[in-house]
């Protein structure tokens, strides 16, 4: 539950301001020059100021979860870097999942939404949230951003929220939003080495999908120094191999989810 790892160090994610319309308790004017990149007068500061995001964010990833729970409705933090395959996945999801599981889909992107329109007509309940309306244009979803996408979503009759991350292969990560669950769609077009590179998405994660998977005739891509790699940062990670082109590997991921929502909400309806 809420399995996800934070730097130690920095990583940009955090620069941005952090002033959401609902909560101006960690705010600070950048405006004066304090000599660094971060605009905080001391390393230490800095800190504070980034442990009180954190701990605001979790607050509020935790009211998200209490939420989703009452609603008995099972929360997937969907996440990759840019064009791995999410939406084009979530389009083959929703058409599997229809008339078994009520889904919604909290659909997060920096601008417009022609991920939100590519969803529609699935019988989904669909929120979109663009980051740059409001939320200084993040490059992730965090907590509150999630929480400001629920009102518009019908949580009680629904079973599943996929929440559609901003493509990023960093920040998302940093960042629990109240999912129970954390899954990662890789893309074989990014290379082997993904893991080590960026280890904490893939440390996050509690299923890995290998998307693309029709594309390896045509690339020079050695599938299992991949799974060493991931091996590598994330032992024990569930993997499911997909082509959203072909439809390979979709039904195993629908019975994934389904697996998910039946052992977290065994007692509702479409779980027993
Ligand atoms: N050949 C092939 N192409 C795919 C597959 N999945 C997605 N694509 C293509 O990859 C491109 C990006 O897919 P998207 O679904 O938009 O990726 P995304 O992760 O939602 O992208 P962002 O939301 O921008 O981060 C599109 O042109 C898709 O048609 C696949 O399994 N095989
Ligand atoms: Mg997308």
């Amino acid at each position: 539950m809420g399995r996800f790892h934070r730097h130690d160090g920095d990583t940009d994610c955090h620069h941005h301001h952090h002033d959401h319309e609902h909560d101006h308790d960690h705010h600070h004017d950048h405006d004066h020059d304090h000599g660094d990149h971060s605009g905080y007068a001391t390393a230490s500061e800095r800190v504070v100021v980034l442990e009180r995001i954190f701990d605001e964010n979790d607050q509020m990833a935790a009211a998200n979860r209490r939420d989703f729970d009452s609603a008995a409705l099972t929360a997937i933090n969907l996440m990759s870097s840019p064009g791995a395959g999410k939406t084009t996945v979530l389009r083959e999801t929703l058409s599997r999942l229809q008339g078994r599981l009520r889904v919604g889909i909290v659909e997060g992107d920096i601008e417009t939404s022609i991920d939100a329109d590519r969803l529609a007509g699935f019988g989904a309940a669909i929120s979109l949230i663009n980051t740059s309306d409001g939320f200084g244009g993040e490059c992730h979803l965090d907590a509150p951003m999630v929480r400001s996408a629920l009102p518009r979503l019908p949580l009680a009759d629904l079973d599943l929220l996929i929440i559609e991350n901003v493509g990023n292969l960093v920040c998302p990560a940093e960042f629990d939003v109240g999912a129970h669950s954390q899954a990662m769609v890789y893309s074989v077009t990014e290379g082997e080495e993904k893991p080590l590179k960026y280890p904490v998405m893939f440390r996050s994660a509690d299923l890995v999908i290998v998307n693309k998977i029709d594309l390896i005739p045509h690339l020079d891509y050695d599938l299992s120094l991949f799974y060493a790699n991931l091996k590598a940062v994330n032992p024990g990670v569930a993997v499911i191999e997909t082509s959203a082109r072909t439809g390979q590997g979709i039904d195993e991921w629908c019975d994934w989810l389904l697996d998910r929502h039946r052992s977290l909400h065994a007692s509702s309806p479409l779980g027993g």
